[in-house]
């Protein structure tokens, strides 16, 4: 059995929406990022983290990817155009989306006080309007890249998620109907409400 550790209101959402996805057996661990107790497993305290046969993996993006290549779903194979393809959109939207978001978080309440520079922010929510649309046109079908969902669609969702949370603007219809199809899933629905 695998154990998810981090809170559902964090990137480990991620994991656990793939976990759903993959009808895989796990048991949910409620860490808050940077906490002792999160501290323990990963050193960082950075959340998610997957425990896997007594073994620590980190980052949402390789927890993914890797229960998706284990489970056979959700990925494309390895070595595959495809593949290279479905890598280099989670790597965009690292690049376009969330690296945005999180350097808006950590200049609104991560940082120490002292180091933030909340006048940033702006600057960021400009970045993330014009990335919106980059990413919308790439959307292939009911899925980013077609028929099939992969793991970067939940990147994205979750992406897409943080942005309202955090209000950056999603102005693109096809990009708001698409994450709505994806909230819509039973799985999506079943991680979620793990944080109630
Ligand atoms: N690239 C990492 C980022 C992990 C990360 O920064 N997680 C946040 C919560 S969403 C965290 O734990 N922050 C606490 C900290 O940075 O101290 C991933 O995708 O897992």
């Amino acid at each position: 059995m695998y154990k998810a550790i981090g809170h559902v209101r964090s990137r480990a959402m991620r994991v656990l929406w793939t976990l759903e996805e993959l009808g895989a057996d796990y048991e949910y661990i409620n860490h808050r990022p940077a906490s002792p107790a999160m501290k323990s497993v990963n050193p960082s305290g950075k959340a998610p983290a997957l425990v896997v046969d007594d073994v620590v993996l980190t980052d949402s993006c390789a927890i993914m990817t890797f229960l998706a290549d284990r489970h056979g779903k959700l990925s494309y194979a390895c070595g595959t155009l495809e593949r290279a393809r479905q890598d280099a959109l989670m790597h965009q939207i690292n690049d376009e989306m969330d690296a945005l978001l999180w350097t808006a978080a950590r200049n609104s309440f991560v940082l120490p006080e002292e180091r933030r520079l909340p006048e940033i922010k702006e600057n960021l929510r400009w970045e993330f309007a014009r990335n919106v649309d980059r990413i919308a046109d790439q959307i292939a079908g009911e899925f980013l890249m077609g028929d099939m969902m992969t793991v970067s669609d939940i990147l994205l969702c979750h992406c897409l998620n943080w942005a309202y949370s955090a209000k950056f603007p999603v102005e693109n219809d096809k990009l708001r109907s698409y994450a709505r199809n994806l909230r819509q899933r039973d799985a999506y629905k079943r991680a979620f409400a793990l944080g109630d």
